[in-house]
């Protein structure tokens, strides 16, 4: 990273721009996979951040902050006020205080292009050409014991471009300062001031650990191998009025005066920011890679398999279980057939058969009649036509179940689920809300409506039969129209043939009158029976027959159902994360290639300045 142009900064301005957009837009969308809170708490920080480099760096000029950081008492408002010349910062010996940041800046610098947070600060002016571009910032203490002051602190720091760590003699390590100092070194330039350097020089004569040596050990175990290091009295050239201050040896204020004055030129101011934008690029990289949704095609493929082993198995369990209880009322269902089965003869055999089924209808009427306390004593029969209904009947079949088992299992399944996706490598946080809210669905209905249309199923097979057993039905029908009732017109011409002789060569008995009356019915009645036990030997209705196809309907409902209900969310779920997946690799591809750009205009060439300014571990 070096060379950085103008031009180059403002070619930047406008990816900038529409990178902030596409973060911004993101974040504000909905999202299904889960952000962590510190990974969106930076993204969120780096919209600002892009928002405010893509402002900064369409303008003309390009200004830098310079911020002043370090612990309290080491004499950074002391620095501040011998830079100036004045007593432009409060500098005192008693604190805690709670203080503004003083912003030391040009005038011709309008407070609007200052960063927010510099805005509400003590502004003070001056009128140095030589730090025109720079605006220096004096900030309070890190490690105040007043909160608002390091919330003031907290509020500056991401508007720097340079930090000024500034250490004394006895802090210049101490925790808060070196986490802080840690937290943004990957994204901002650091450069030392270890201040009171009067009264180090009492240690260097003491044979004692030189400060500034073990404070350059520190920063090279930290990755600056060649860190900007000044040895400062600050207090003495803010009391010197002008004079020429009596300064221990190796004193550098004068150096890092002539630093800040002539050392950053515009190149430099440019050269750093543009390795700021680099930075803030490459954090933004890191951080969309650890946020970006897994690709989970392969692990939601592998768990749908799992889960349909899991719901075939339960679909058998349940199916049983509901059998179990149908089982009890298999004659409840075996008449149920039958009347529907006789529905369809026509016809005297017809009648007949249906007689029953009329007469309880009857009955019910008639007991619908009844008072109530007669009604007790008549025995209410669980009869197809009498007020029974295959709906209702299977209602109170599933409830009694349901209390009983289904519920439970129903319960349960979902936990079978999740265990297997586990095991079918799916992150089941992911699966856990969709599944919860299908478990919450009304599954009782669900039974209810499987058993009441696989039953439905079995009954139209067995009373409109297909194939041969459709023949042998329609013969039937046919057979218990036309028998009855010629056997009914063979007897009366009989009858008719015993009192009047129509056809002489007949012979016939000669009949009693109950004989005559009777012998018509009973060959009638005899017919029908005859046609009924045809019927029952060809297409007998037994709920042991009917069982195993009704078990096979159960089940294939039951299945249907919950692989209707679950199998697809793994699936669903990956698609959904690959959506999302796609869009943050967007928004990554845009980095990488504003990364790339950046790279192929500095031809890694880094300067003096950011050797020493950052750290040495690469970022990307
Ligand atoms: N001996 C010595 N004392 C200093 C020096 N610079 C500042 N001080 C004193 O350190 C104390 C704290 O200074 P101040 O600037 O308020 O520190 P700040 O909290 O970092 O802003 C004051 O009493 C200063 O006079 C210095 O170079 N040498
Ligand atoms: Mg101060």
């Amino acid at each position: 990273m070096s060379g950085a142009s103008p031009s180059v900064l403002r070619a930047l301005a406008p990816s900038l721009g529409h990178l902030q957009k596409l973060l911004a837009e993101w974040l504000a969308s909905p999202r299904f996979y889960p952000l962590p809170v510190i990974d969106e708490a930076e993204l969120r920080l780096a919209v600002e951040d892009l928002e405010r480099q893509a402002a900064a760096m369409g303008r003309e000029r390009v200004l830098l902050n310079i911020v002043l950081m370090g612990g309290t008492g080491v004499g950074k408002s002391t620095l501040l006020n011998a830079l100036a010349g004045a007593s432009i910062a409060l500098a005192s010996a008693t604190r805690p205080t709670t203080r503004d940041p003083v912003v030391y800046h040009h005038r011709s610098v309008p407070i609007h292009l200052l960063d927010r947070p510099l805005q509400g600060c003590v502004l003070v002016q001056h009128e140095r050409p030589t730090l025109e571009s720079k605006i220096i910032v004096d900030t309070p203490d890190l490690d105040s014991n007043e909160p608002a002051n390091r919330a003031r602190l907290e509020a500056v720091l991401p508007v720097a471009d340079l930090v000024v760590y500034v250490g004394s003699q006895e802090k210049y390590h101490d925790r808060l300062g070196w986490e802080l100092f840690r937290k943004h070194r990957p994204r901002r330039g650091f450069a030392f001031v270890l201040n009171k350097w009067d009264r180090c020089q009492i240690g260097l004569h003491g044979g004692g650990v030189r400060p500034d040596e073990d404070l350059l050990q520190d920063l090279q175990r930290e990755g600056f191998p060649q860190p900007l290091l000044f040895r400062v009295s600050a207090r003495a050239w803010a009391e010197a009025n002008g004079h020429e201050p009596n300064l221990p040896e190796g004193e550098q204020f004068r150096d890092l005066v002539e630093w800040l004055e002539h050392g950053l030129t515009q190149r430099e101011i440019e050269v750093i920011k543009a390795r700021g934008v680099y930075q803030l690029l490459a954090q933004m990289e890191q951080a969309l890679k650890r946020v970006r949704p897994p690709d989970l095609s392969e692990a939601a493929n592998l768990t749908r398999q799992l889960w349909e082993k899991i719901l075939n198995e339960e679909a058998d369990l349940m199916a049983e279980t509901l059998l179990q209880q149908v089982d009890q009322h298999g004659d409840v269902i075996e008449g149920h057939f039958k009347t529907a089965l006789f529905r369809r003869f026509r016809g005297i055999t017809g009648f007949v058969l249906n007689l029953g089924s009329k007469l309880r209808a009857l009955a019910a009427w008639v007991q619908s009649l009844l008072p109530s306390s007669w009604m007790k004593q008549l025995t209410v029969s669980s009869d197809p036509s009498a007020g029974w209904t295959l709906e209702a009947f299977c209602r109170s079949l599933t409830e009694a179940v349901a209390e009983q088992h289904l519920d439970a299992r129903s319960q349960a399944l979902p936990d079978a689920l999740l265990v297997a996706a586990e095991r079918g490598g799916f992150p089941i946080l992911l699966l856990i809300e969709q599944v919860q809210r299908i478990r919450q669905g009304d599954w009782r209905g669900s039974y209810l409506a499987v058993l009441e249309k696989s039953l439905r199923e079995v009954e139209s097979q067995w009373t409109s039969p297909r194939g041969i057993r459709k023949a042998l039905l329609k013969g039937l029908v046919i057979a218990g129209e036309w028998i009855p009732l010629s056997v009914f017109l063979a007897s009366l011409l009989y009858v008719l043939n015993s009192f009047f002789p129509i056809f002489p060569g007949w012979s016939t008995q000669q009949l009693s009158p109950w004989g005559a009356l009777f012998l018509p019915i009973i060959l009638v009645l005899l017919s029908v029976v005859l046609v009924y036990i045809v019927l029952r030997l060809l297409l007998p209705i037994r709920w042991e027959k009917i069982r195993s196809g009704f078990r096979d309907h159960l089940r294939k409902r039951l299945c249907e159902k919950l692989q209707a209900a679950y199998a697809e969310v793994p699936v669903q779920v990956a698609q959904r994360l690959l959506e999302e997946r796609r869009r943050v690799d967007g928004i990554l591809d845009e980095v990488q290639r504003t990364l790339t750009w950046l790279d192929s205009r500095e031809q890694g060439r880094d300067t003096l300045t950011t050797a020493a300014l950052w750290e040495k571990t690469p970022t990307r």
